[in-house]
């Protein structure tokens, strides 16, 4: 077993890994920058290493600085939450190569994933149902590229490969435009990601954001956890998320779930991933593969019972899953809204000193955060202070139960969206269920 891990992150995750560790009996050890020693993790942690100052170049993105602390500390594994270095195939492989357990995949396949038309091709060869598209990058023929777009259909979405995420993206609605969107869009992604490459899709124009959840583990094992709905966002950032996702069918989740699980075992994937979908009209298209685990990854935790950072450590120790799928069962229904430091109107990020905090309570809730009365937030890094997570036996008594936690908490001295996450829990569309990636902008007014 893992004797001791070190937390490559901060904030609500480092908490969350940190909890993981002490219930699995793993020595912890927070790594954290100059401007996070009061992080609630870090005064909790085993031991401590200041890796840098408070910009993250200097600090959670430097990858020396880390291998080092992992190095004076005897540590055996390194868990890189999300964000930061967590989908850096090369963080990985200096990781594995210095010595230590990286919780994650291979880094070849963080590499696989990390290219967006090797993740398509790979997917699309397991079965997994993908965007009518180019099934390739373009190249620079353009008469190929206009009969192609003729054949898809307007609109077409131009993509990065070494993008993702919603960087790197420009849509074409007519003939016109598209040479020179194809041209400006791999210009772009030269600069941005160093790697001209482009693919093209069909354009879906009222999707919803449906993700599924899997677990692999190094034997060839991999089952799926179902889907979350994540398509109450604001650009690029999700604002909502619940699960299971309002009116998938269980043969839907069975039939795409088991797709997203073959396609792990193909490719020998190892640990928590999330295949993302767009849904439109009844069917799922494959879009993009997270190799980390997810910010929203409570919902599936509450609905399955099943404990996903806890998996990721145990799978990264080379324990075979805890779980075959029949053992997965869906129970009842959970939301979670993110909790970010910012103006509720203007969405302008708001750090500074907490001066009370009121956690809420009650059947069903569950609060994560780092945040406590005296807390200081840094103005260096996301505004995300937490996530506030309701479960209830049906879809209902999760959202009553979310409204009233929404009202009873209390977050003084700081702008918080609280607010805005109240106005959404009264919003009529989403008490219906299934809004799609464009009404949360549209109901703002954007
Ligand atoms: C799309 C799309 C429509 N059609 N691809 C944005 C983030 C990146 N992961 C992929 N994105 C999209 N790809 C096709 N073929 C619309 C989006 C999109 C989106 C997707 C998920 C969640 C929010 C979104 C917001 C705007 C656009």
């Amino acid at each position: 077993m893992i004797e001791k891990l070190l937390i490559a992150n901060r904030g609500e995750i480092a908490l969350r890994i940190l909890r993981a560790c002490r219930e699995l009996g793993i020595k912890t050890v927070a790594v954290h920058s100059e401007a996070d020693r009061e992080l609630k993790h870090v005064l909790l942690a085993d031991e401590t290493v200041c890796i840098g100052p408070a910009p993250s170049a200097g600090s959670y993105l430097n990858i020396p600085a880390i291998i080092s602390a992992a190095e004076v500390t005897d540590t055996v594994a390194i868990h890189p939450g999300y964000g930061f270095l967590s989908e850096n195939a090369d963080f990985a492989e200096r990781v594995e190569k210095s010595g230590f357990i990286f919780v994650g995949p291979r880094p070849e396949t963080i590499r696989l994933m990390g290219d967006k038309v090797s993740a398509i091709r790979a997917m699309q060869t397991a079965g997994v149902p993908c965007v009518p598209g180019s099934d390739g990058p373009l190249d620079e023929d353009k008469k190929r590229s206009l009969k192609l777009a003729r054949e898809i259909g307007y609109p077409v979405i131009i993509k990065a490969s070494g993008g993702g995420g919603g960087r790197g993206m420009r849509v074409v609605h007519a003939e016109a435009t598209l040479l020179n969107a194809i041209a400006l869009t791999r210009a772009e992604a030269m600069a941005a990601f160093g790697n001209p490459m482009v693919y093209m899709e069909k354009y879906l124009e009222n999707p919803r954001h449906v993700e599924f959840q899997l677990l692999a583990d190094s034997q060839g094992h991999a089952i799926h956890l179902g889907e979350r709905d994540c398509s109450m966002q604001r650009r690029h950032q999700k604002v909502v998320e619940e699960a299971p996702a309002p009116g998938i069918t269980p043969e839907q989740r069975h039939t795409i779930g088991e797709r997203c699980a073959e396609a792990c075992r193909r490719i020998g994937y190892r640990g928590a991933g999330t295949f993302e979908f767009l849904y439109e009209n009844g069917e799922f298209y494959f879009i993009e593969m997270n190799t980390r685990v997810q910010v929203e990854h409570p919902v599936t935790e509450m609905i399955t019972g099943v404990d996903i950072v806890k998996e990721q450590i145990l799978i990264a120790a080379g324990e075979k899953l805890h779980y075959t799928q029949d053992d997965i069962q869906i129970r009842g229904h959970a939301v979670e809204c993110r909790l970010n430091a910012e103006h509720p109107d203007t969405f302008i990020p708001c750090p500074g000193r907490i001066e009370e905090f009121h956690a809420p309570g009650g059947p069903g809730i569950r609060m994560e955060t780092h945040i406590y009365s005296g807390y200081y937030v840094p103005p260096y890094y996301d505004s995300m202070i937490g996530k506030l997570i309701a479960h209830g036996e049906d879809r209902q008594s999760a959202l009553a139960r979310m409204s009233n936690a929404l009202r009873e908490t209390v977050i003084e001295g700081i702008h918080t969206n609280l607010p805005l996450q109240r106005r959404i829990l009264t919003d009529a569309a989403f008490r219906a269920g299934g809004v799609n990636i464009h009404y949360l902008e549209k109901k703002l007014g954007l």
